[in-house]
């Protein structure tokens, strides 16, 4: 039985990423006259767009209740790595020639279970979706396999719903830390995950609807790889012919990063990915 507290809302999603995030205290040490760049730009263009759009005072106060609802959500991880994430991530990887990356998101969770090369993620004993077998090499600039690395791997499952940030889902399921083999190969047995949708009941959802547009990401796999004196690529898999991988909420699709599985006879899909890092 369903009880209420298992039902996803997305003040429960938006509470457990928001808490995750400011778990972590964050710095760094940008320096004021940067800083007050930065600003001045961002206030500029603020004030132009309200000059250029007329924005009036009811629609300033909507504005400033609505951004008091997005905190108390909880999404304003969800909100801003949906629409913003993206630009940081390109303008982080310009000039990186190994795998294209894409955006972490407000879902992973660090330090997950360390798995062997040829693994099966933690799953339900009556997990749904296809099963898919997903492998490949971790590989150099040049070439050569890099068997110190890991894949750290996390994906919704075949309802969209992600462990640790969705009650229905316990804890660890479709998460884990890869270890690849002495020739930098892995191949990791998961379900496919459903597309994700950006819960309609909060106000991030409010927001995509008022301006009519749709809640929607591709099914994706996220995955985090790393290896000694290489630089770490966050980035997702998704799969081709599904729905909204021409049109991702997130605009987090690259057509490097689009997933082509075969299905075999007992209905198993299988794909291969390589992984290319570059130096540190
Ligand atoms: C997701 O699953 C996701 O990957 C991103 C980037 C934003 C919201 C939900
Ligand atoms: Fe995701």
């Amino acid at each position: 039985m369903t009880t209420l507290e298992q039902q996803p809302t997305a003040a429960g999603s938006g509470a457990a990423a928001t808490a995750k995030f400011a778990a972590a205290r964050v710095s760094t040490d940008t320096p004021p006259e940067r800083l007050a760049a930065i600003a001045t730009d961002v206030l500029q263009a603020l004030g132009r767009i309200i000059d250029d759009h007329g924005i009036t005072y009811p629609e300033y106060r909507v504005l400033k209740q609505w951004l008091i609802d997005v905190g108390e959500y909880g999404e304003w991880p969800l909100w801003l790595d949906v629409f913003v994430e993206h630009n940081i991530e390109e303008v982080a990887y310009r000039g990186h020639s190994g795998t294209k990356g894409s955006i972490e998101g407000p879902y992973y969770v660090a330090d997950t279970p360390r798995l062997p090369a040829v693994s099966t993620l933690p799953m339900r004993t009556d997990e749904q979706g296809t099963p898919l077998v997903f492998a490949g090499q971790v590989r150099d600039l040049e070439g050569a396999p890099l068997p110190g690395a890991t894949i750290e791997i996390w994906h919704a499952d075949a309802q969209g719903y992600y462990s640790h940030f969705a009650p229905n889902v316990p804890d660890g399921i479709l998460r884990g830390t890869v270890e690849v083999d002495e020739q930098g190969r892995f191949a990791i047995t998961t379900v496919r995950p459903a597309p994700y949708q950006i819960p309609t009941d909060g106000p991030t959802g409010w927001f995509i609807e008022k301006a009519g547009w749709h809640p929607w990401r591709p099914a994706h796999l996220h995955l985090m790889v790393k290896a000694p004196d290489k630089r770490t690529i966050t980035t997702q898999l998704y799969f081709v012919g599904g729905d909204w991988v021409d049109d991702d909420v997130a605009s987090a699709v690259k057509p490097e990063l689009i997933l082509r599985p075969t299905a075999d006879t007992d209905g198993v899909e299988h794909v291969d990915y390589d992984f290319v890092l570059d130096p540190a």
